[in-house]
């Protein structure tokens, strides 16, 4: 198994999520937060342990904290089976001086067989080079249901199946399903999306409930830089998930 040193502290982790440029577009972004430096500042002051980008932004915006190379993508502008291809390879990556790399499945999409062979490419490549692969492992597609606990834990499971080191699935408000979802992931680390912007408190109880259910961590982006305060929620998130520090 790769070490993941690099991007976790005492075996937990917090990355901030930076890629919804591509996959929403700017819709998500006010005139703040549209800028990648805003983003900077919040990884670097909050110390995160890792900042995800596409390779397109990690070329012009040097990141502080451990990079996190997004290997693929999409647009929403495409309707019907999602699929979302390899944009960046692993040796990119590491140019970019990346200390892990990211790619998404959609579990269920009639496509996914493309995107398990890109993976399985990507994960054979990375791990040859030391590099941890984190596996974005959402249900998604037609008659899929993208929260049901059954599906989650699915998805869960092909991250152990295909080699990723960590996967990162959604909380579906149900601890008891996020605990199975935990179990089938076997040794496969598992860390949380935010989401779309929530209460803070809501959101909050969210991220103590995934601890509690076995992750070890999150992986946010809108709950954090769309957040009036983003160190404020950066810093009680770092409480929720290591304890006090
Ligand atoms: P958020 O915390 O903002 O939800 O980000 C997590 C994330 O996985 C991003 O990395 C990605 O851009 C986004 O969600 C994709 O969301 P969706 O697939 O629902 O459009």
């Amino acid at each position: 198994m790769v070490g993941l040193g690099k991007i976790t502290k005492k075996g937990k982790a917090l990355y901030l999520a930076y890629d919804q440029g591509l996959e929403h577009g700017p819709i998500d972004f006010n005139d703040k937060n549209v800028d990648p430096n805003y983003i900077l500042d919040i990884a670097k002051r909050g110390k995160v342990s890792g900042l995800i980008f596409q390779k397109g932004i990690a070329e012009k915006y040097k990141s502080k904290v451990p990079l996190i190379v997004k290997l693929n993508g999409k647009t929403s502008l495409v309707k019907g089976e999602p699929l979302s291809r390899q944009l960046c390879s692993v040796k990119e990556a590491l140019k970019l001086k990346a200390k892990a790399v990211g790619y998404t499945i959609y579990i269920g999409s009639r496509h996914e067989n493309i995107m398990f062979r890109e993976f399985e490419k990507i994960e054979k490549e990375a791990h040859k080079r030391k590099l941890p692969v984190i596996l974005w492992a959402y249900p998604r597609g037609k008659g899929v249901n993208e929260n049901s606990g059954k599906n989650l834990a699915y998805a869960a499971r092909v991250g152990l199946e295909l080699g990723a080191d960590i996967i990162k699935i959604r909380y579906n408000g149900k601890i008891e399903d996020m605990k199975w979802a935990v179990k089938s992931a076997g040794k496969t680390r598992v860390v949380v999306a935010g989401g779309k912007r929530k209460s803070p408190s809501g959101f909050l109880q969210d991220a103590k409930e995934v601890m509690k259910a076995g992750a070890i961590g999150l992986a946010v982006g809108r709950n954090i830089w769309q957040a009036k305060e983003p160190l404020e929620v950066v810093s009680k998130l770092k409480k929720i998930i290591w304890g006090k520090c």
